[in-house]
């Protein structure tokens, strides 16, 4: 349990299969924790937990200094080369249920691809299959 001179951000990262979803996880926590590269099928197929170190000073709670963890939680994403859509919402729904169920701050991060133009069907699609996923 954390001690009440610490505060945990619980982040979970999201977006489609090849954005740099879990690129993105080992840049927040200056870490190799999560398997990323560039490939013609889905990296990531199932969820991992990364953890920063304790930072110290960053933040206050009743005007006393709070050390600051950040968990991040990688997850596979649709489509999937290798599971179903059905496969990733439980795989995801089953995480978040596993390595959040503790109270505290939870965060999700949409992570999108900058270097390809924005297509509004496929963002509303991620968007509501994120959704689906809290339901
Ligand atoms: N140029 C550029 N490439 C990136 C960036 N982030 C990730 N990449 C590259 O994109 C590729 C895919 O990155 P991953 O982190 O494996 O992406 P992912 O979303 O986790 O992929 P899946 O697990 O297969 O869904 C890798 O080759 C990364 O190096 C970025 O900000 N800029
Ligand atoms: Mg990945």
């Amino acid at each position: 349990m954390a001690d009440s001179n610490e505060m945990t951000i619980n982040l979970v990262v999201l977006g489609r299969t090849q954005t740099g979803k879990s690129a993105a996880g080992n840049s927040l926590l200056g870490s190799l924790d999560f398997e990323s590269h560039l490939s013609p099928s889905s990296v990531t197929t199932c969820c991992s937990l990364g953890h920063s170190c304790r930072i110290s000073g960053i933040t206050r709670r009743n005007g006393c200094e709070l050390a600051l963890r950040v968990r991040v939680l990688d997850t596979p994403s649709y489509p999937h080369s290798s599971l179903s859509k059905e496969q990733v919402k439980h795989t995801v729904r089953s995480g978040l249920a596993h390595h959040f169920r503790e109270e505290g701050l939870h965060l999700a991060l949409l992570v999108l691809r900058a270097d390809l133009p924005l297509c509004p069907d496929e963002n509303d699609q991620t968007i509501q299959f994120i959704q689906v996923r809290n339901k």
